[in-house]
């Protein structure tokens, strides 16, 4: 698979980019596959967000491709590490992790406007997460991205998806600006969505998701790669995922069995 000139361009200048079309339906259900195992025996990190009368509606999950068979299939034997590695431009890439977010039809809480980096144990500019819908989404579903934000040169504080900031905070972090009540100053960039297209973004890019007014599921895999200048990065505050079995130091290169390389 062959990234076109342009959207490696969009991406290295926007921080985000949308990919047509590129995922076939056998590897769409095996990653559904993987889900519904996934939440039918979920890991220690699952969150749930919002519920509605007991069921809930917005919950995700990470870190779990080592015990689901279809997750470490598609991350392996797909083309998706490729299409990471074009697009970061880089010879290494190696897996950071795949999270995955449901907003069930009804949900109301918005993703809020974040920061990936800050909650990351990783520094570097060559990095991708794929955002890989499973699902038909509307514009008013998608997630959004303020574009050219992850140039800006900024770390801001990390927000829990319940709304407030982590407690144990890095204090070189600063607040993140009021996007939503200032939309008319950024560039927000958010598409519909067929399942097989993806959107691939900066861990630096400002993003965040509305709820899900549709009457469709939101079930999204997102898959999270570094490239060449990837290093170790330990944070003064609480990073997430937590990865509590690494033990590289701070500035190391990203070699780990928790981090595997993926030769493309
Ligand atoms: O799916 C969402 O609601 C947010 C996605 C996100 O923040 C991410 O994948 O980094």
């Amino acid at each position: 698979m062959v990234v076109n000139k342009d959207i490696i361009n969009d991406y290295k200048n926007n921080g985000v980019a949308l990919l047509r079309n590129v995922l076939s339906n056998d590897w769409l259900k095996k990653l559904a596959q993987g889900i519904e195992k996934n939440f039918q025996n979920p890991s220690q990190y699952k969150c749930v967000y919002e519920k509605e009368n007991g069921k809930e509606i917005f919950y995700d999950d990470y870190c779990n491709w080592q015990r689901i068979e279809e997750y470490k299939d598609f991350i392996f034997n797909s083309d998706i590490a490729k299409i990471a590695a074009q697009l970061m431009q880089s010879k290494k890439v190696n897996l950071f992790h795949e999270h995955i977010l449901i907003k069930e039809p009804g949900a109301t809480k918005r993703t809020p406007w974040h920061q990936d980096q800050p909650y990351y144990c990783v520094d570097g500019k060559d990095n991708c997460s794929l955002w890989i819908p499973l699902d038909k989404i509307s514009k008013e579903v998608c997630p959004e991205f303020v574009k050219f934000s992850h140039n800006w040169n900024k770390k801001y504080l990390p927000t829990k998806f319940f709304g407030h900031t982590y407690e144990k905070k890095d204090d070189e972090f600063e607040k993140i600006p009021d996007i939503s009540n200032n939309l008319k100053d950024y560039e927000i960039a958010s598409w519909e969505l067929n399942p097989g297209d993806l959107i691939a973004f900066n861990f630096s890019i400002i993003h965040g998701a509305p709820g899900n007014s549709s009457e469709n599921r939101r079930r999204a895999f997102s898959v999270r790669f570094v490239g060449d200048d990837a290093t170790f990065a330990k944070r003064k505050g609480e990073v997430s995922p937590p990865f509590p079995e690494v033990k590289l130091k701070h500035g190391d290169k990203m070699n780990s069995p928790s981090f595997p390389e993926i030769k493309v």
